[in-house]
């Protein structure tokens, strides 16, 4: 589907979707330029300071996407034939076609969290000792906000409380906080609190924040430069990369309270659909700006169920067989909210009528 197809649309299916903002076209305009693989890129320096600053770390790096900065993030905390915890839905596990192995050379152990947090008893009963038998386990992933359980929040104390597993057996921590200002906001408390019992993470400005590119890795000064020499053997290395750090710096500056908006148009959604006969989801995940239902109750597939919601102009997203994804957005207003539950309970009505299908 092009831009113009799906402009006329309400699009839930993800806040990737987003548009950058005038103000960021202007910025990407007259941003200073230079090549950023001699680091003489001004607007990335920029951008990178004021994300190491913000996530109170010593250093970051920008790439083009989540999935190349967990793989750049999963390579410079890890090596070959190593083991890695992390959640068992995970984006990593699941979404990125298992670069960690195919890539990076590391075995994957996946452990079942509750609404997306594991526990930090099953996470040590997990770790492999490195041993002539096994790939000893070096790290632990976590998500935040958490995608598939919902755009759930761990919150910083059971980030703490997996810190100190990890401590306690030698583990660096890594966070995939693609939406942690997402978390953050839900919660009310400053980034920081999310990033200070972690080594590392990375974050998304092609989310909710707007950008329409890049992903940004925070660490250590050491990390960081091992992190560099990753990006640059994945081909992430990246010439006037200030085009794309340009909008980035507004996300940083001006982008983050407006998520709230999100959160309480996911809300208004998940409130509006729970109340519909054959849709179910769980309110208690509902704590940011996605909601994840079943279509279980109504007998349709999720696949049939999209379709007929695109024929009236509602896009969304297949989780599994019978499991929808919506993602609010800066594109999404309530009114936008409102249209799509009729035309999802007129959607529901006809599979309603016309029996199982
Ligand atoms: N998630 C996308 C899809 O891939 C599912 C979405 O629409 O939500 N970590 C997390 C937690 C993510 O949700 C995503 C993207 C990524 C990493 C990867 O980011 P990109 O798409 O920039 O490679």
């Amino acid at each position: 589907m092009d831009g113009d197809e799906t402009s006329s649309y309400i699009d839930l299916r993800s806040d990737t979707v987003t548009l950058p903002t005038e103000e960021m076209l202007e910025a990407i305009r007259n941003a200073k330029l230079g090549d950023d693989v001699y680091r003489e890129d001004p607007t990335v320096n920029q951008l990178e300071e004021l994300a190491a600053e913000k996530m109170g770390k010593e250093a970051a790096l920008l790439v083009p996407s989540g999935t190349m900065a967990n793989l750049v993030a999963v390579m410079a905390n890890t090596r070959r034939g190593e083991s890695a915890i992390l959640e068992a839905e995970s984006h990593i596990y699941w979404y990125e076609l298992g670069g960690i192995s195919a890539v990076a050379g590391v075995l994957p152990i996946p452990v079942k969290g509750e609404m997306g947090v594991m526990d930090p008893h099953d996470i040590e009963a997990a770790i492999k000792p490195a041993s002539l038998h096994h790939a000893g386990t070096t790290l632990v992933c976590i998500e935040n906000t958490h995608n598939l359980a919902g755009g759930t929040v761990v919150t910083p104390s059971q980030i703490r409380a997996i810190s100190e597993v990890a401590k306690d057996h030698d583990l660096r921590l890594y966070m995939d906080g693609a939406r942690i200002f997402n978390a953050a906001v839900a919660l009310k408390v400053d980034v920081k609190e999310f990033t200070r019992h972690v080594d590392n993470l990375m974050f998304s400005l092609s989310k909710g924040l707007s950008c329409p590119v890049g992903s940004i890795v925070v660490g250590s000064e050491a990390f960081i430069e091992k992190a560099r020499r990753i990006r640059k053997m994945l081909g992430g290395g990246m010439r006037q990369a200030g085009i794309i750090a340009a909008p980035g710096i507004i996300a940083l500056e001006r982008m983050i309270d407006r998520l709230e908006e999100d959160h309480k148009n996911a809300r208004l959604l998940a409130e509006g659909l729970a109340k519909i006969d054959g849709i179910s989801l769980d309110l208690r995940t509902v704590q940011t700006n996605i909601v994840i239902c079943s279509l279980d109750g109504l007998g349709a597939s999720a696949e049939m169920f999209i379709e007929k919601l695109k024929a009236r102009g509602v896009l969304v997203s297949r989780m599994c067989k019978t499991r929808i994804r919506f993602v609010t957005h800066r594109g999404i207003e309530r009114r936008h909210i409102e249209r799509a539950l009729s035309i999802i309970g007129e959607v529901v009505g006809e599979i309603r009528r016309r029996g199982r299908v």
